[in-house]
């Protein structure tokens, strides 16, 4: 082909542009077929749980931010596209109630959401000072806590939230703790506990929930106990330092 007829289509460009202003030029796209608008993600919550963000930004805020998280998004994915990284995953469980959903999606999207008992399960991935989780969170119905096992394969950490004013309760997840430690999936797996709702008057302390749960018994396994609240997110992140410190081997950068 000759040069002459490669070069033709960039004269039309150059060509047409100058002559329109520029809020003409998307409209010319338009017309032509072509759209410059990116594409909306796709609403992707989770089936049972609403997520319903409570924080209000003014909209040409969120706007920027939305554009700037975007385009964060992209430069990471291109990142760990150029130099995957090692994924480690954690399950969440405790009893129903307890804020395990809240916790995820709290860490996830640094807001708080209205939660449904999850049936089933919810995951996401987090990145926490570049290394990257799947976290996945598991419903804590008694009917439920049987299939917890069907998710240990392959999980390098797991979370138990306590409601820590759920003092009642606290033998069953003693009881489910115990029944964990001992799967053979979870033999080299580190064990958080998240002692949740920390905001309300009567909750128990890290200490006692620590007595509660006979902690100081377990021998094979790590484990550490975080005071937290998943509304206001106080503690969740240390607890995910505590975790990537333990499964990397090495204190996050
Ligand atoms: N006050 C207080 N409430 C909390 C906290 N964390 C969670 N909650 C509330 O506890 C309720 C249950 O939270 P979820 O996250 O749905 O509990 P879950 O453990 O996922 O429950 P299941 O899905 O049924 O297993 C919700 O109303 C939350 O808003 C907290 O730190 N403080
Ligand atoms: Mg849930």
């Amino acid at each position: 082909m000759p040069p002459q007829s490669l070069s033709c289509p960039f004269f039309f460009l150059i060509f047409i542009f100058p002559s329109r202003p520029r809020k003409q030029i998307p409209s010319f796209f338009k017309q032509i077929g072509i759209s410059l608008d990116s594409p909306e993600k796709p609403n992707t919550l989770p089936s049972r749980s609403t997520l319903v963000l409570h924080r209000h930004r003014p909209s040409y805020l969120s706007k920027f931010q939305s554009r700037s998280k975007r385009m964060g998004a992209f430069i990471s994915k291109f990142w760990f596209m150029l130099f995957p990284a090692k994924e480690y995953k954690i399950v969440v469980v405790g009893l129903e109630n307890a804020g395990k959903t809240t916790t995820l999606y709290k860490l996830h999207l640094g807001d708080v959401v209205t939660t449904h008992p999850t049936v089933g399960s919810n995951v996401e991935e987090l990145v926490y000072k570049n290394i990257r989780f799947e976290v996945w969170d598991l419903g804590g119905q008694e009917r439920l806590r049987t299939s917890w096992a069907t998710y240990y394969r392959g999980t390098h950490a797991v979370i138990v939230v306590i409601d820590s004013t759920d003092r009642a309760r606290i033998t069953i997840m003693k009881d489910e703790l115990f029944r964990l430690l001992g799967h053979e999936d979870l033999q080299h797996s580190v064990i958080l506990v998240f002692a949740n709702k920390q905001d309300l008057k009567d909750a128990m302390t890290p200490a006692e929930i620590t007595d509660a749960l006979s902690l100081h018994s377990i021998k094979t396994h790590d484990w550490h106990i975080q005071a937290c609240c998943a509304l206001t997110g106080d503690g969740l992140y240390d607890g995910l330092g505590w975790i990537a410190q333990h499964v990397t081997g090495k204190a996050p950068g």
